[in-house]
């Protein structure tokens, strides 16, 4: 009883939303997805399958699937869609920076973000790993991800889960985003 009566009041405080979580091995997914819940940065093991969270954010529910992106396993990231992934968070680590990986990380992207179902998502793109030598400049990222023809609304954020730059503003952005995009279609009392 109790538990169910939590239940419905989560549901009436938030709005929820299904987002994927992907990029390729090592970019630094899982390791986000628990800062964002514990606030730590917990030690990760590549992910077998997936991992799956709730990020309570403002008034927003996140329920974020970190998808596995070992070898060509990015290939199999559609079948984790179901029709309901409004939101796409795609972790690039910016310290990859040889043409075969950033040629990688683009058209793994773009195959994804092409597919009919995802047409009306929101995407964010997490530049991570900016505490390290070498990082790519966000401006860098964008152009070597050729975010310019993505036909879903984008937005990129330089990230790092040791410094904290940019998870704070990523999860606004998205909440926002998908809030906004909600309320546009089924009016704007869905979210505050
Ligand atoms: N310096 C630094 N290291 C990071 C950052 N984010 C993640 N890492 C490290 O990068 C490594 C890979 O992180 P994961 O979160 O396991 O990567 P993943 O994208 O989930 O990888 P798969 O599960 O194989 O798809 C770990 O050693 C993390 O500690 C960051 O912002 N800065
Ligand atoms: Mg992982």
């Amino acid at each position: 009883m109790g538990a169910n009566l939590g239940r419905l009041y989560n549901r009436m405080r938030y709005s929820s939303f299904r987002v994927m979580m992907i990029g390729l091995a090592g970019a630094g997914k899982t390791t986000i997805l628990y800062k964002w819940k514990t606030g730590e940065a917990l030690e990760t093991i590549s992910t077998i399958g997936f991992n799956v969270e709730t990020i309570y954010h403002k008034s927003v529910a996140l329920t974020i699937w970190d998808i596995n992106g070992q070898g060509e396993f990015y290939r199999m990231w559609h079948q984790y869609i179901d029709n309901d992934a409004p939101g796409i968070v795609f972790v690039i680590d910016s310290t990859e920076t040889t043409p075969e990986s950033v040629a990688k990380s683009c058209t793994a992207l773009h195959d994804f973000m092409n597919m009919e179902s995802l047409k009306d998502s929101v995407v964010l793109i997490m530049a991570n790993k900016s505490d390290l030598p070498g990082a790519m400049s966000k401006d860098q990222v964008a152009e070597n991800l050729k975010l310019k023809e993505l036909k879903q609304p984008w937005r990129i954020h330089r990230t790092s889960v040791a410094t904290n730059e940019g998870l704070e503003e990523s999860l606004d952005w998205l909440g926002d985003e998908l809030c906004a995009k909600r309320s546009s279609r089924y009016g704007s009392y869905l979210c505050s």
